[in-house]
Formats: C-alpha cells, sequence, structure tokens
C-alpha cells in the first residue's frame, strides 16, 4: 500500500486572521524537515486566504472546514467549493461530528457535499463516528456501516481514490477520552474490510483512515503504531503549533 500518513488540524471556531497567520507562520518553521507525512491545517474560513499565502510553497496544505454543495447562488452565509479552490485549499473536511450534532448536518447532506467536492477537485476529509450511547448498546459497527453506505452513496470506487475517511468517535472529541489504541485499530480495520466489501480490494489498500478524538503528542505514536491507523484528525492539540508540531513528528 502507499498510504502516506497524514497529520491534520481542524482549528474549529479559533483564531482571528493574525492570530491564524502566527500560528502558520510558526508550523510552517517546525515542520519544514517533514517529508515522510503529509500535514494539513483547516484555519476557519476568515483565515483561509491569510494562511494560504503563508503555506503556499511549504509542505503544509490547507483545507477547509465545511462549504455548500451548490456552485453559487442566493444562499445567504454559504461558501462554495470554487470560493475554497481559489482561497488555496486542497481539503475540506465533510461531516465533522459538530456539524452533524449543532448544524443539522445529515447522512445526505454529507453525501451531496462528499459528491461536489470530488467534481470540484476539493480532496473530502469524511468523518464518521458513533456516538457514547452508541457504543454502549454495541451499535457501533451499524452506525458506521450506515454513515458510509449513505455517505458514499452514488459514488464509484474510481471517483474515491483521494477519500480520506476521519473516524472520529463523538465521545471521545475535546472530553480527552482517547479511544484506546486497539480501539481505534478495531474500528478503523472494520471500516478498511467495509470498504473492500463496497469498493474492492484496490480502493481499501490505498484508502487512508484517521483517528479523531483527543490526540496528543503523548498518545500519537502509539495510535500511529496501528496497522489500520493512517494518520490523525486533531482538534485541540492543532491550534498551538509548537504541540501540534510535535504530533506531526511522532
Ligand atoms: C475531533 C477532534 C478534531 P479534538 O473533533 O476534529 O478534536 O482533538 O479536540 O478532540
Amino acid at each position: 500500500d502507499n498510504r502516506k500518513p497524514f497529520i491534520a488540524g481542524n482549528w474549529k471556531m479559533f483564531k482571528t486572521g493574525s492570530e491564524a497567520i502566527k500560528t502558520a507562520e510558526e508550523l510552517v518553521k517546525l515542520v519544514a524537515d517533514v517529508t515522510d507525512t503529509e500535514v494539513m491545517i483547516a484555519p476557519p474560513f476568515t483565515a483561509l486566504s491569510a494562511v494560504s499565502d503563508v503555506v503556499k510553497e511549504t509542505n503544509v496544505s490547507l483545507g477547509a472546514q465545511n462549504f455548500f454543495w451548490e456552485n453559487e447562488g442566493a444562499y445567504t452565509g454559504e461558501i462554495s467549493s470554487a470560493m475554497l479552490l481559489s482561497a488555496g485549499c486542497k481539503y475540506v473536511i465533510i461531516g465533522h461530528s459538530e456539524r452533524r450534532q449543532f448544524f443539522g448536518e445529515t447522512d445526505e447532506t454529507v453525501n451531496k457535499k462528499i459528491k461536489t467536492a470530488i467534481s470540484s477537485k476539493l480532496l473530502p476529509i469524511f468523518c464518521i463516528g458513533e456516538s457514547e450511547k452508541e457504543r454502549i448498546s454495541k451499535d457501533t459497527f451499524s452506525i458506521l456501516d450506515k454513515q458510509v453506505s449513505k455517505g458514499l452513496k452514488g459514488l464509484f470506487s474510481d471517483e474515491l481514490q483521494h477519500l480520506v475517511i476521519a473516524y472520529e468517535p463523538v465521545w471521545a472529541i475535546g472530553t480527552g477520552k482517547t479511544a484506546t489504541r486497539e480501539q481505534a485499530q478495531e474500528v478503523h480495520l472494520f471500516l478498511r474490510s467495509l470498504i473492500e466489501k463496497k469498493f474492492g480490494n484496490l480502493l481499501a489498500k490505498s484508502l487512508r483512515i484517521l483517528y479523531g478524538g483527543s490526540v496528543k503528542p503523548d498518545n500519537i505514536a502509539e495510535l500511529m503504531a496501528m496497522p489500520d491507523v493512517d494518520g490523525a484528525l486533531v482538534g485541540g492539540a492543532s491550534l498551538n503549533a509548537e504541540t501540534f508540531g510535535k504530533i506531526v513528528h511522532f
């Protein structure tokens, strides 16, 4: 397989333009030596263009945290894929659990966004994960099966070559509770088999699956040591350049 490790920072609703520039400038210096890991940061929309200028021609790529599936139109407050691309984005995070929880995103809206991202050549980071209640009631695998089936509905394996999946157990997000490396591996392996069943072995072998949920400098190495964990989507610990730099250098 050719799954290059991928460490992605999701800044969520943190940092003004000038704060974002400062952090990005620090980060670019701290990770300049890194060649065998892909590094991405996703600042808020208002900082994308400015951060794009900072990371341009470096080994750090830019992502957005969300977008809308229509190309343009009377959709007050929304952002299109073309706008993200022209602001310098390569990736877009889709269906983060906070979008599902607070902003009404569903498997159906996630599916529309994944389709639009792919057709406009924005690389999707497709987020899935079970809640605490679902884990306790042993519904983790059926929930993930549903999220993957509905999220990728109508898509074919040759369209999914650049898809990245982020497994984020909702009970581990920002709570300080991390899934154990065994829990992460168990789910990542399940997801890879699910992709194999639905889209074939070739895609399953090359698809990168990130783990997300309270990833920190002191737990990244053990997570990355698991065979089906290909990277991390990092929230809180990506806000500080030095801390995130440590995670990138796992
Ligand atoms: C999960 C993660 C990044 P945190 O939401 O998307 O955030 O690392 O703060 O748990």
